[in-house]
C-alpha cells in the first residue's frame, strides 16, 4: 500500500499554509491515494515559540560564556519571567484565538519590549504622544496589538539568530546556502555541523510525523531558496530513521534553480528531484515504487546513477489543469497559523495576515514576453486555463471543507478573460467570497469590469509598472505604457480595489534620469489615488530570463557563472551605463514607504536622493492628462 506524506518545510510565511502539498494531497487522494500533509514550517515556529520552547532557550543561552552574549541574548535572559509568561497567551491572540487579550498588548504594559520597538519611534506620534495614532486610529485596538506581539516576536527571532543560529528568520531560514548556490559545498558542510537547538527541534518534528503517518513515499517540497536548509535537514532526518523509505524533492526552487543539477551527493539525502508540475513525476514514482513503471519511465526525475547524476523523462502529456483535482487542506492545523502584521503596508499585510485559501485560475502565464521574467520556464510558459464552472467548483469544494471563504490567486497573472468569467459564475452561483491576486495591467481591465470584479468579491489586485518608463517598457516588452497603467490602476481604484504596483529599478541600460522619471509617475500616480501601494525591487539577472538568454540584446554583457553543480539562477552582469542603483534604491524605498502613507507626495522627487540627480522631464500634470484622456 502506497502512503504519501508531503511535508512543507521550514521557513515559509506563517500566516496561511504554502500550497504545495495541499495541491498535490488534492490530486492524489483524487486518483485514491492515501495521501496526507504536514507544515514543519509552522510547528517550528510553534515550538521554538512556546513557554517550552523558550525554556530550552534560556537554558542553551545560558550555557554560554557571559562575557560573550550579545546585548539582545543579555536582555531576553534578564527579562526571561516575562517573555516565559506571555509567550503561550499572545501566540494564543496571533492565532485568533483570544482576541481579548489584544486590549493588554495595545496598553504597552503587557509584552516585555526589546530592541524591535524602537521601531514605533520613527512614526510620528499624534498630540496624545501615541506613535500609533496615525496607522490605526482610535479604534484599531486589535490591529495595534498584532502589530505589538508582532515586534515581540521579531525581537525573540532576534535572540534565536544571534544566541543560536545567524541564519534564522521567520519566513526564510538559511536562505544564503541556496539561493543561486552553484556550489553544494556550504549547504553540505551546514549539513554536517553538529545541531543547533533549531536543528534538534525540527528533528524531533520529523522523528514524530513519520512516527504519526508512516509514509511510503514522502514529498518534501521546498518553493523558495529559504525553505531549501530545512528540506535538507529532514531528509537527514527520514535517512537515518528510515533509510528505506524514498524520499522525493520538488517545489518552485526545484523547478527554478536545480534544473542542470549534476551534485551527485544531493542524492545522499533524496531519491529522487522532480522538476515542474508535481502531479504527472509524482503519480510516474508512484507507479515506479508499486513495480508497475520501470525506471527509465519515469517522468522530469533526477536520480543517480552509474555515472552519477541522470535525467529521466518519459515524456507523456501533463495531467490537464482542469483534471488535476482540487487542492485540500486537510490535516493542516488552519487555527494554529498565524496572523501577524509586521509591515503597515496594506499589500503586505494580506501576505502576511489571515488564513487565505490558495487557487489558481490559470497554469502559467498568457504573456509570458516579460525580459526580466523566467518566461522560458513550464510555470510560465505553459499557458492553460480551466473553465469557470471548474474554478467555482473548487471554489465551493474549498469554502466547503475549510469555512474560509477568503482566497489568494496564486497566479503568475490572472487572464481578465478568465477573471470576467469568474465573477459572472460566482454571481450566477450567489458564492460570497472575497479574493485578491496578481495581474498585468491590460486595457480590457475597463471600468465596468473592475466594478463586475469588486462586486464578485476582489479585494486587491497587484500587477507591474515595473521601471515606469515607456522606453524601457518597450524594451522589456511590458506590453503596457505609462498612460495605460493611471487608467487601468485609477478603475481599480474607483471601484474599490486595493492596487500593489510592483516596481523595479536597475534594468539594464536604466538612467539615472529614467529613474528620477520613474518615481516622478510614480508619485503622481500615488497623488491621483491609482495605486496605493508599491514596491521598488531591485532587477536581477536569472539565466532563465530573456535578458540573462540574449544579454547583447539589452546592451549589457553576462559574467559568466561560477562552476558547479548545484543552484544556477542569478546572474551578475555589466552594464556600461556604470549607474550606482542600489545608491538610487535607498532613496526610491524611502519615497514608496512615504507615499504610501501618503507623505512628501506633493515634494520635488529630488529631496528624497542623498545625491544631486536631475530634475524630472516628465510633466507634473502627465497621470491627470492620461486620466482625462480615458
Ligand atoms: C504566489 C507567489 C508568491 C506569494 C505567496 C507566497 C506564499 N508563501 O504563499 C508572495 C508574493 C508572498 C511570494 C513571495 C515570495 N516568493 Co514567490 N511565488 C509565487 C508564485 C507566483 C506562485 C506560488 C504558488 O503558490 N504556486 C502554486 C503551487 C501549488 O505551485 P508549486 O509550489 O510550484 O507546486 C507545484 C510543483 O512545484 C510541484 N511540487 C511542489 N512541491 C513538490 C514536492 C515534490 C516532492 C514534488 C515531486 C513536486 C512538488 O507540484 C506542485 C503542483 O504542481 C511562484 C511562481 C509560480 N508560478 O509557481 C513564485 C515563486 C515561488 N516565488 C519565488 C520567490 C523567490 C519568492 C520570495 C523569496 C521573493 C522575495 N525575494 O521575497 C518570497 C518568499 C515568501 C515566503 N517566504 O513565503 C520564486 C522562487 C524561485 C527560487 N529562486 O527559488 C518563484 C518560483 C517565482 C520566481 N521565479 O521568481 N511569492
Amino acid at each position: 500500500m502506497t502512503k504519501v506524506l508531503g511535508i512543507v518545510p521550514p521557513m515559509t510565511q506563517l500566516n496561511a499554509a504554502y500550497p504545495s502539498t495541499a495541491y498535490l494531497t488534492g490530486f492524489l487522494r483524487s486518483r485514491g491515494i492515501d495521501a496526507v500533509q504536514e507544515d514543519l514550517a509552522l510547528e517550528l515556529a510553534l515550538e521554538l515559540l512556546s513557554a517550552t520552547g523558550l525554556e530550552a532557550l534560556r537554558e542553551r543561552l545560558g550555557a554560554q560564556p557571559p562575557r560573550r552574549r550579545p546585548a539582545r541574548v543579555r536582555g531576553f535572559l534578564a527579562r526571561f519571567a516575562r517573555y516565559h509568561t506571555t509567550i503561550g497567551p499572545t501566540i494564543a491572540f496571533l492565532q485568533g484565538r483570544d482576541p481579548t487579550l489584544a486590549h493588554r498588548i495595545a496598553s504597552r504594559t503587557f509584552l516585555p519590549e526589546g530592541p524591535r520597538f524602537s521601531a514605533l519611534e520613527n512614526y510620528l506620534a499624534d498630540d496624545t504622544g501615541d506613535p500609533l495614532a496615525w496607522a490605526f486610529g482610535a479604534l484599531g485596538v486589535e490591529e495595534r496589538a498584532r502589530h505589538l506581539a508582532t515586534l515581540y516576536l521579531n525581537d525573540l527571532a532576534d535572540v534565536l539568530r544571534e544566541g543560536i543560529d545567524p541564519r534564522f528568520e521567520f519566513v526564510r531560514y538559511a536562505e544564503s546556502l541556496a539561493c543561486s548556490q552553484p556550489s553544494f559545498e556550504p549547504l553540505r558542510d551546514a549539513l554536517a555541523a553538529p545541531p543547533t537547538l533549531i536543528d534538534e527541534r525540527l528533528e524531533s518534528l520529523t522523528r514524530a510525523a513519520l512516527a504519526r503517518h508512516r509514509p511510503t513515499l514522502v514529498l518534501i517540497s521546498v518553493p523558495f531558496p529559504g525553505t531549501v536548509y530545512g528540506a535538507f535537514r529532514i531528509a537527514q532526518t527520514l535517512k537515518r530513521v528510515a533509510p528505506d523509505l524514498a524520499v522525493a524533492l520538488g517545489g518552485g526552487y526545484v523547478n527554478t534553480e536545480l534544473r542542470a543539477l549534476a551534485e551527485p551527493r544531493v542524492f545522499d539525502y533524496f531519491d529522487f528531484v522532480t522538476l515542474d508540475d508535481g502531479e504527472l513525476p509524482v503519480w510516474a514514482l508512484i507507479e515506479h515504487l508499486r513495480g508497475e513503471r520501470p525506471r527509465e519511465r519515469l517522468v522530469r526525475c533526477f536520480v543517480r546513477g552509474d555515472r552519477g547524476v541522470e535525467y529521466l523523462d518519459h515524456r507523456e502529456p501533463d495531467i490537464p489543469f482542469a483534471a488535476t483535482g482540487t487542492p485540500t487542506w486537510d490535516g493542516l492545523p488552519r487555527e494554529r497559523y498565524l496572523s501577524l502584521l509586521d509591515l503597515l503596508n496594506p499589500m503586505h499585510r494580506l501576505w502576511s495576515q489571515g488564513a487565505w485559501n490558495k487557487l489558481t485560475v490559470a497554469h502559467g502565464c498568457y504573456w509570458k514576453q516579460c525580459a526580466f521574467c523566467d518566461v522560458s520556464l513550464d510555470y510560465i510558459s505553459r499557458y492553460e486555463a480551466a473553465s469557470a464552472t471548474v474554478t467555482v467548483d473548487r471554489i465551493a469544494r474549498i469554502i466547503a471543507e475549510t469555512g474560509h471563504r477568503g482566497f489568494h490567486f496564486v497566479d503568475e497573472a490572472a487572464p481578465p478573460k478568465a477573471l470576467r468569467a469568474l465573477a459572472a459564475e460566482l454571481e450566477r452561483r450567489a458564492l460570497p467570497v472575497s479574493w485578491w491576486g496578481n495581474i498585468r495591467f491590460e486595457k480590457s481591465f475597463s471600468p465596468a469590469l473592475c466594478r463586475e470584479l469588486a462586486a464578485s468579491g476582489c479585494i486587491a489586485v497587484s500587477g507591474g509598472l515595473e521601471v515606469a518608463s515607456d522606453r524601457l517598457l518597450t524594451l522589456m516588452k511590458k506590453g503596457v505604457t505609462v498612460a495605460q497603467v493611471a487608467r487601468v490602476t485609477r478603475a481599480f481604484s474607483e471601484a474599490g480595489i486595493l492596487v500593489h504596483a510592483y516596481l523595479m529599478y536597475g534594468f539594464p541600460t536604466q538612467t539615472v534620469q529614467e529613474t528620477v522619471d520613474a518615481l516622478e509617475y510614480v508619485r503622481q500616480l500615488f497623488s491621483a489615488g491609482c495605486i496605493q501601494s508599491g514596491f521598488f525591487h531591485r532587477f536581477a539577472c536569472t539565466v532563465h530570463s530573456p535578458v540573462g538568454r540574449d544579454p547583447a540584446a539589452f546592451g549589457v554583457e553576462l559574467v559568466p557563472l561560477p562552476a558547479g553543480g548545484f543552484a544556477r539562477n542569478d546572474v551578475a552582469y555589466l552594464d556600461p551605463t556604470g549607474v550606482d542603483h542600489d545608491a538610487l534604491g535607498v532613496a526610491l524605498s524611502r519615497a514608496l514607504y512615504n507615499y504610501t502613507h501618503g507623505i512628501g507626495l506633493e515634494r520635488d522627487v529630488r529631496e528624497w536622493f542623498d545625491t544631486p540627480v536631475p530634475r524630472s522631464t516628465v510633466s507634473r500634470r502627465f497621470v491627470a492628462r492620461a486620466l482625462a484622456g480615458r
